[in-house]
């Protein structure tokens, strides 16, 4: 091959369990308000969904990932670990963790690159990206779990391949949308179909 295949990897929901780590926390921390059990989730907001549940659970919700332990608690999901290390060691293959922090910098940027560290190891602090905005990184592949990544960059360079999650596994998603379903599914075709 000419050149390198470069993969983007999102980090919660695909990587780190998100969904679960947080109904873990708020169900320990609110252990007398509702919440919406992992097979009702829709939507990517968890924030919005706890807020139509009852308008004041929308701030309780967002009070679980501000604290602090949160990110780097997160357990790895089945697989995700073990493909990125794997994906790094092929030839002619880049692989970058890229992954959105919330706004509330006081632990989850530390806790995200604490939590590859601890996981991936510290050579892998070397592929990690912090970013707000997606579409400005320049890749062949990103997969991620959420349905609309939008951003300045109308046309960005990657393909997205949603990854399926607890919030989006019932979506419709369009004809010409590929799916990794886990990371028991094909990522290695997936990742092949792309190389020139
Ligand atoms: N996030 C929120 N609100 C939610 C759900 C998630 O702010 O309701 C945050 C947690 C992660 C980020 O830091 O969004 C997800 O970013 P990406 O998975 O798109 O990288």
């Amino acid at each position: 091959a000419d050149r390198m295949l470069r993969v983007l990897v999102d980090m919660d929901g695909v990587l780190a369990d998100f969904e679960g780590g947080f109904l873990k926390k708020y169900r320990a921390r609110y252990p007398d308000e509702p919440f919406i059990a992992l097979d009702d989730r829709r939507g990517f907001w968890v924030s919005l969904q706890y807020g139509q549940l009852r308008s004041d659970l929308c701030e309780k919700a967002i009070s679980i990932w501000e604290s602090k332990g949160f990110f780097i608690d997160l357990d790895p999901l089945p697989g995700g670990v073990e493909a990125v290390k794997e994906m790094a060691r092929m030839d002619d293959t880049d692989v970058f963790i890229c992954t959105s922090p919330i706004k509330h910098y006081k632990h989850c940027p530390y806790e995200k690159y604490a939590w590859v560290e601890k996981h991936l190891g510290c050579d892998f602090l070397e592929q990690v990206i912090l970013t707000r905005d997606k579409t400005l990184i320049a890749g062949d592949l990103l997969i991620d779990d959420k349905p609309d990544i939008q951003g300045v960059e109308s046309t960005p360079a990657w393909e997205h391949i949603l990854f399926t999650a607890c919030h989006n596994k019932h979506l419709s998603i369009g004809a010409s949308q590929r799916r990794l379903l886990s990371w028991s599914d094909d990522w290695r075709g997936i990742l092949d179909s792309k190389r020139k």
